[in-house]
């Protein structure tokens, strides 16, 4: 296992649709394995494929938040919201693609969602609460949807402004 570079906003690769998984193989696999590592290295609780660079429709969550508590890592493959609720929540939202900015984002309180599972088994369950937040902040970078895209443009520029300053300071070092 190994933990891989995170993906900073803004970048091209970050807004793009990312392809299905047609097959679970050892690479994919890995890149599980790979992108759990980085997520609880961040720490987060999420992580979605195209934010290491790898432009597959593969994320990885746990949101349980007590550390005493036993940790429940999630991989879903191809992952699809298939029913969502009429009753919204605000969360305030961060992104490890976008560190140390948050904002309050509108979702759909509940989801249901299917997807594959490493055993290449179709799996379904409803999300509530954080999980279900974070699955659908997930599933939108698979679908190359930052939740800054969600705020006004004036708050939207300010915050990638930020970021490219961000940017050009790493790259100084
Ligand atoms: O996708 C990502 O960038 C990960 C992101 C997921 C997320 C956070 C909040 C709402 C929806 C989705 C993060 O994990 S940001 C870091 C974070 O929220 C956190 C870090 C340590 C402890 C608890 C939370
Ligand atoms: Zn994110």
């Amino acid at each position: 296992m190994s933990i891989r570079n995170i993906l900073i906003h803004p970048d091209p690769r970050l807004k793009k649709v990312t392809a299905p998984v047609a097959s679970i193989d050892d690479d994919l696999r890995r890149l599980a394995d790979d992108m759990l590592e980085t997520m609880y290295d961040a720490p987060g609780i999420g992580l979605a494929a195209p934010q290491v660079g790898v432009m597959r429709r593969v994320i990885v969550m746990d949101c349980e938040k007590d550390a005493e508590a036993t940790a429940q890592p999630m991989v879903l493959i191809n992952p699809e919201v298939i029913w969502t609720s009429e009753e919204t929540s605000v969360y305030e939202e961060g992104c490890l693609s976008i560190p140390e900015q948050y904002a309050e984002v509108q979702r759909p309180a509940g989801v249901e969602v299917s997807w594959t599972d490493l055993s290449g088994k179709l799996q379904r369950e409803r999300f509530d609460g954080l999980w279900a937040t974070c699955v659908q902040h997930e599933i939108d970078h698979l679908d190359g949807k930052l939740f800054i895209d969600y705020l006004g443009p004036l708050k939207r520029q300010m915050i990638t402004r930020k970021m490219q300053k961000l940017k050009r300071e790493m790259a100084r070092g």
